[in-house]
């Protein structure tokens, strides 16, 4: 019979709840499970897992799913025959910036959990919720919110070097201002506890209120970034008592506890198992990549996500600077990108009808590095990072020009792409150092000639790694540290065994010069678009090409 320790990590996330389990001796997925939140709890009526509102920006999921989810998963798991009293450490995530609203009395009820009882949970925690939905980070409806937030502490940019974004109507702050001016009557003195996704996973193992970790509570609009405690300011600003309502946040490998009772008898685990506190999904899949020092993962989807780890943060008005999950003195940085696989699906049709990436990689390979000075803004959908939407071609004089040959426009889709992801990168603090290294993963990353140029445009060595759940994986990962974050041992050393990434391509050594010197000239003609944005939007028409019809 296998005795090795066995590692659980979970991760709440939007349309699922799932658990992976790897074994302590080689790092090996020796189990994996999921519950589908529409198909398997119809009964909650969600969409995507959320309930859209009328007004069309207020989006919620109902607490009792996720606790319903977890009975539900709980049981597949021991249906699999899963030994629980193997794990010597459990772990999860969940969406990021959710809150949960735990009613007066909710504590002692959690911390019923801690004696034998054989109920389902969501049976045990019914009245435990003052909101019985939740706001998600889908929600958009906090704008006024926002503003009030920014306008209290002295500014976007201000409110960004603390916290390390500017307001986001998702962020938690906002929405307990929301709650505060429109939730029920009473809401301060019904109120016990607001937990994130995370916190409130972790509470229900725990059978106690489970802290905040720093690194999901750095995605709140709340927490001081540099002395890692809420930021006084930011309390003031969104609600009164709220410090007691969140309680203290902790380092994110802190070990909370040991799982409660209701898990021992109810599901055989081990009364040694820990709880090694929760965080959000980004940071749980940067922990599953096992992300180093100097190192960026471009996730190459739909929309491409970078995730950098930084040394120095430096926040800014775009994108979003968290605590580090792994390395209690670093940071990681989170950048979106709205136009990803979609634009480069369109103009790879553009070739020939029907297109194929091997015409994509065909012209790739038939133009040089820097396209002879060309450079292409593809905006299709309003872009996130930077703001700015249309489609904008230069030549290498930076005169606009109206067409390219369908050749220079798929090298100056993939270098302009590449450019913006370094550019807006490096603004946040993105250095990268000898060893460094670009991690590319999604969809495009099996392109080799797209990543020749993510490796030149980068001017670091790019690798692929191919996890099919890199955020479950971090958990798992991140409750094995937990076990011997205390002794000194750094997340690296822990999971040394892990999936190494490959390395798929490296940079030419002329293309330090070209990219170089057209990331200046990016900037400059980023810079010259906004503003031309601005002015159009002050009445002088801005001189844009057509978008193209999707
Ligand atoms: C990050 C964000 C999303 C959620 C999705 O800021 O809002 O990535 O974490 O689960």
């Amino acid at each position: 019979m296998d005795s090795s320790p066995l590692y659980l990590g979970f991760d709440f996330s939007t349309q699922q709840l799932k658990a992976v389990v790897v074994d302590g001796k080689n790092l090996d997925v020796v189990h994996h499970s999921s519950v589908q939140f529409d198909s398997e709890l119809p009964e909650f009526r969600t969409q995507g897992g959320v309930h859209v509102h009328a007004d069309g920006l207020t989006v919620t999921s109902p607490v009792l799913m996720w606790v319903k989810a977890l009975d539900l998963l709980l049981a597949k798991m021991e249906g699999a025959g899963l030994d629980f009293s193997r794990v010597a450490a459990l772990s999860g995530s969940a969406q990021q910036h959710g809150s949960v609203y735990w009613r007066r009395g909710a504590a002692e009820t959690l911390r019923r959990l801690k004696t034998s009882s054989t109920s389902p949970l969501h049976l045990l925690l019914q009245d435990c919720f003052l909101l019985s939905d939740s706001p998600v980070w889908m929600d958009s409806s906090t704008s006024n919110q926002c503003q009030q937030l920014e306008a209290a502490v002295g500014g976007a940019r201000r409110l960004a070097e603390t916290t390390g974004s500017r307001a986001y109507e998702r962020f938690t702050a906002n929405q307990i201002a929301k709650v505060l001016q429109t939730g029920p009557p009473n809401f301060l003195l019904d109120c016990e506890r607001i937990s994130l996704v995370s916190s409130f996973a972790a509470s229900i193992f725990l059978g106690d209120y489970g802290a905040i970790d720093l690194s999901d509570g750095s995605g709140m609009n709340l927490l001081d970034l540099r002395t890692r405690t809420w930021s006084q300011a930011c309390l003031d600003a969104t609600a009164p008592q709220l410090e007691r309502l969140l309680g203290a946040p902790q380092p994110s490998a802190s070990i909370l506890g040991p799982v409660c009772s209701y898990f021992v008898h109810r599901y055989g685990f081990s009364p040694r198992c820990k709880v090694v506190t929760f965080t959000g999904d980004n940071p749980a899949s940067l922990a599953g990549m096992r992300l180093q020092e100097g190192d960026v993962a471009v996730s190459l989807g739909t929309s491409d996500t970078l995730f950098l780890w930084l040394q120095q943060p430096r926040p800014a008005l775009e994108g979003h600077v968290f605590c580090n999950p792994v390395e209690p003195t670093a940071y990681m940085a989170l950048l979106c990108f709205k136009n990803g696989s979609l634009t480069r699906e369109r103009i790879r049709d553009q070739l020939s009808p029907g297109g194929s990436w091997e015409g994509f990689s065909a012209a790739l390979r038939a133009t040089p590095p820097g396209n002879n000075g060309i450079i292409g803004f593809y905006f299709d959908r309003m872009e996130i990072t930077p703001p700015a939407v249309g489609v904008y071609r230069f030549d290498a004089d930076d005169g606009e020009v109206s067409q390219l040959s369908a050749q220079q426009e798929v090298r100056a889709l993939v270098e302009g792409q590449f450019l913006s992801r370094r550019l807006h990168a490096e603004r946040l603090g993105h250095a990268p150092a000898a060893g460094s290294r670009v991690l590319a993963t999604g969809g495009a990353s099996s392109n080799r000639e797209l990543l020749q140029v993510l490796a030149d445009v980068f001017d670091t060595s790019v690798y692929t790694l191919h996890l099919s759940d890199s955020t479950c994986l971090g958990s798992a990962y991140r409750a094995l540290h937990g076990l011997v974050a205390e002794s000194g041992v750094s997340f690296r050393e822990s999971v040394r065994e892990g999936a190494e990434p490959q390395l798929v391509a490296t940079p030419h050594p002329a293309a330090r010069q070209v990219y170089g010197s057209m990331l200046k000239r990016y900037a400059r003609l980023e810079e010259r678009i906004l503003q031309t944005a601005i002015q159009g939007a002050a009445g002088t028409p801005p001189s844009v090409t057509p978008l193209p019809q999707l």
